[in-house]
């Protein structure tokens, strides 16, 4: 069987769509060229001297590791001079990258957690690249762009995905019309479609949470999980069973190819740092991705797509996966 590559899947769909511009295959095409780099330098590890610690914290106080800030580097040289986006912003970033004058500017701005896992990064676990693409706004033509340009509701982005980089390295992609998923054939040194259709099943008995941060949680979640834990004789009648990655692309990966409940809830911790997920970079292109492929994605209360931004690195609880468990954990918030 002949096999289909990222390039030959991009010029089909913009053949099938017209919405599918030139510069959002382009832009994909370079973003995916970026990820494929990004997986060269994890593979080779301690040969490659990417692991451990910068002396750096990002903006928001996380101290950063070597691994996030070459792949940032690599996202941001790969997509500057194209000519296909206006702007870009980054979780590593404290505001915003405009594109340089001495190149042409586009429609796009880009949006990405350039590794995200990090915690990971040094002890050989799956981690990851998640990227979101916005249409800058009408009015931001002829001036600079600025930050408030980039809060717009996950429901307005064009296109999102996140690569793995586990035992094998995967590329998975939504432009709004299914999700597909594609590996990385390291000798042709192409993505190759091998997931035509991805579907998330509607029903689960698999959750991951992080449950050292039980004593933190709303009741609405504590619940939920404590009627998860009573198994068969519960009132949820069904066993479950518990994953923790602790990536979120390797966690949200699994779900994609198996089903399962997502959860890094917001939390009342005392640092008063509302759960851990950033909206912009996280939560948003992760929940288009599993809404696109029949799940759900919420804060507690409503959709994710439907949160206005308010801040570039704002934080947001995050439930997502299989829809009919996520719209009983949706009930739990509703009725506790
Ligand atoms: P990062 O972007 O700094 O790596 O942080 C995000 C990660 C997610 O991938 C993962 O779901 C979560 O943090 C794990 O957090 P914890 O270590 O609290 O379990
Ligand atoms: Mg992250």
């Amino acid at each position: 069987m002949k096999q289909k590559t990222l390039s030959q899947y991009l010029v089909e769909q913009q053949r099938r769509d017209p919405a599918i511009t030139t510069e959002i295959r382009s832009l994909i095409e370079t973003v995916a060229r970026a990820c494929k780099a990004i997986a060269h330098c994890v593979s080779k590890g301690a040969l490659g001297g990417v692991l451990g610690s910068l002396e750096s914290e990002n903006v928001q106080g996380e101290v950063q590791k070597k691994l996030d800030v070459i792949s940032n580097d690599i996202l941001l040289g790969a997509n500057e001079w194209g000519g296909q986006l206006a702007a870009m912003a980054s979780e590593e970033m404290d505001t915003i990258h405009r594109i340089p004058h001495s190149y042409p500017r586009g429609d796009y701005l880009l949006l990405f957690d350039p590794l995200d896992g990090s915690s990971n990064i040094d002890v050989n676990v799956s981690i990851g690249t998640i990227f979101s693409v916005l249409r800058a706004p009408l009015d931001a033509e002829g001036r600079d762009i600025e930050e408030a340009d980039f809060l717009q509701p996950g429901k307005k982005q064009v296109a999102a995905g996140y690569a793995v980089y586990g035992p094998q390295s995967l590329l998975v992609l939504t432009l709004g019309s299914g999700v597909v998923g594609f590996t990385l054939d390291r000798e042709q040194g192409s993505w190759v479609l091998t997931q035509a259709d991805m579907r998330i099943p509607e029903d689960t008995a698999e959750f991951a949470i992080n449950m050292s941060n039980m004593r933190h949680w709303e009741p609405p979640v504590k619940h939920y999980i404590d009627d998860c834990l009573a198994g068969e004789n519960g009132p949820l009648h069904k066993n479950y069973n518990m994953r923790w990655v602790a990536s979120m692309v390797a966690d949200v990966h699994r779900i994609m190819t198996r089903g399962g409940i997502f959860m890094y809830p917001r939390d009342e911790r005392p640092s008063g740092k509302k759960g851990k997920l950033r909206l912009m970079y996280e939560a948003n292109p992760m929940s288009f991705l599993v809404e696109q492929a029949g799940g759900l994605a919420i804060d507690g209360d409503e959709r994710i797509l439907e949160v206005q931004p308010t801040g570039l690195h704002q934080r947001i609880g995050v439930i997502l996966g299989s829809k009919n468990e996520v719209e009983r954990v949706l009930r739990y918030h509703q009725e506790d």
